[in-house]
């Protein structure tokens, strides 16, 4: 099961009409898409997505922000799908991000970043199950 991670394209980058040209970079990257749909996160579907920083800080701008547009929900193929997504990802913050990566060319910041990954193999199963619930099984 080390084959499958979950992606979102952020409002952000949706936003900023760079869906494309991420999605090329992930194909290009040797990832098959599974699954994809574009669609508006509500807050319920936000927080239970992101109920492990629930006590952050940060939590209710999060929330604002994955719900503030579009975004583009993706369940992404490869070997080592999670690792390999994460590397092409970049750091969480855009301005540590190596560059060539996702997050380099497209975040704006720590919390404007382009793109979610999936950080395990069991939170990229309960993320896919999230959006594309009997899709995936
Ligand atoms: O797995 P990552 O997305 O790289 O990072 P994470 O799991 O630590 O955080 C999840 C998301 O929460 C991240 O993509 C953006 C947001 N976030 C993390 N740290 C901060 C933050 N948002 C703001 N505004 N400030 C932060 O310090």
């Amino acid at each position: 099961m080390n084959n499958r991670t979950f992606t979102i394209i952020k409002p952000d980058a949706v936003a900023a009409g760079k869906t494309g040209r991420i999605l090329d970079m992930m194909i290009g990257g040797g990832f098959t898409l599974r699954a994809m749909r574009m669609t508006r996160m509500s807050r319920e579907d936000a927080e239970k997505f992101y109920a492990i920083h629930r006590d952050r800080p940060f939590f209710g701008e999060l929330v604002d922000f994955m719900t503030s547009g579009p975004v583009v929900v993706a369940v992404l193929e490869k070997e080592d799908a999670v690792k390999s997504l994460r590397e092409l990802a970049g750091n969480t913050d855009p301005a540590k991000a190596a560059e060539g990566t996702i997050r380099r060319l497209y975040g704006t910041n720590v919390g404007c970043n382009a793109v979610h990954a999936s950080d395990s193999d069991e939170n990229a199963v309960v993320e896919s199950g999230q959006f594309f619930g009997e899709e995936m099984k």
